[in-house]
């Protein structure tokens, strides 16, 4: 059996136009845009970009995680970047449908995390900030995002919902937002459960990957929106097996493998002394979650925990891990996309 969303819906989420679609008329705040595709009439193509205003950001409908995308600053290269994006989308994904939106500079990456039924039951388990990234990698992610009114974070955890009853969406699902200015953007769902979903289940104490195969098999959720009660606040960082400075992938056999423990800290990792890590897969080995009364108990356990843990052998990003629980920015919390990136540059 597929323990999942329903094949109809995960193709609907699929396609970033008809998936933006559904989201607007369920009431979920998306980025403003082409609505739909776009198509041969140039001067409608030109006349959507001035609408929306410069930047705009050309997304290919069959894209996501970060390709298939070009930014446009000018009115000027407009035309040929979306016959460049429509080449390339049409030779990647197969299909060459591209859309229009504003281009954000700023945002932050936050997500709302859902479970639903498909028999009308949906609940939230609110929000993850997972703004540190490099190269579309999520690096580091924490639970709730942090500096968000809580108005505005209730606002937009019940329209995703709202808009799971209204699409029929049966499983654990993921609405992903750019935050920027006090305002939720929708970009796109991801239908699945997600490496990052521990710190939800951190600050929820709930289950989400059993409540997914509760769900799959026919049961209605087993939980209502009032039951779920959020306490403190959650750090996840992610293990991989790379290079420090280059971030090529780093296989080969640990020597020495010690988890941290304690009160407050999980570990989710496969790794053992004398365990090989080997070529073929994703660089990811472990992650180290922490938990927290407030962020910066948290984050003092994340700190802790990444001083104790030991991964002897090959080359981790454990060093990086441990830079950035002491970065000042990242400390007072709410840095955006672009962080990271910047910051190793530096
Ligand atoms: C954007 C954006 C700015 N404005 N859309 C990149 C991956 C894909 N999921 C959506 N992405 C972006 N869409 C608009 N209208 C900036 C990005 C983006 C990004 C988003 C989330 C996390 C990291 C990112 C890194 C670079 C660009």
């Amino acid at each position: 059996m597929f323990i999942g969303p329903t094949a109809d819906v995960i193709r609907l989420m699929g396609d970033k136009v008809s998936a933006k679609a559904a989201m607007k008329r369920a009431g979920v705040p998306t980025v403003p845009g082409s609505d739909g595709a776009i198509d041969e009439d140039n001067e409608r193509t030109l006349a959507a970009a001035r609408t929306i205003g410069y930047p705009v950001i050309i997304k290919a409908a069959a894209g996501g995680g970060g390709r298939g995308m070009r930014v446009v600053h000018s009115e000027a290269a407009l035309l040929n970047s979306v016959y460049v994006t429509q080449s390339e989308a049409k030779a990647a994904f197969g299909d060459g449908t591209v859309y229009l939106e504003k281009f954000l500079e700023n945002p932050r990456h936050v997500e709302i995390q859902v479970l639903a039924d498909g028999q009308g039951n949906a609940v939230h388990l609110g929000d993850r900030d997972c703004s540190l990234q490099r190269r579309h990698q999520k690096v580091l992610e924490e639970a709730p995002a942090p500096g968000i009114p809580e108005e505005v974070r209730r606002a937009v955890a019940e329209s995703c919902v709202k808009a799971c009853i209204d699409i029929g969406y049966r499983g654990a699902g993921t609405f992903e937002f750019l935050y920027e200015n006090g305002s939720f953007f929708f970009i796109e769902m991801n239908t699945r459960v997600q490496v990052e979903h521990p710190v939800t289940e951190m600050i929820t104490s709930f289950d989400i990957v059993r409540e997914q195969i509760l769900v799959a098999s026919g049961r209605p959720l087993s939980v209502k929106q009032e039951d779920i009660r959020f306490r403190g606040h959650s750090f996840e960082a992610r293990i991989n097996a790379e290079d420090p400075r280059t971030f090529a992938p780093c296989p080969g056999t640990v020597r020495r493998f010690h988890a941290p423990g304690g009160p407050g800290v999980r570990v989710d990792s496969h790794l053992y002394s004398g365990y090989t890590v080997p070529p073929n897969y994703d660089s990811l080995i472990g992650k180290v979650i922490t938990w927290g009364e407030d962020r910066e108990r948290a984050l003092l356990r994340m700190r802790m925990a990444l001083d104790e843990i030991v991964v002897d052998g090959i080359r981790t990003n454990i060093p990086l891990h441990q830079q950035l629980v002491r970065d000042e920015a990242f400390m007072r919390g709410g840095v955006n996309i672009h962080y990271l990136e910047k910051k190793l540059k530096s």
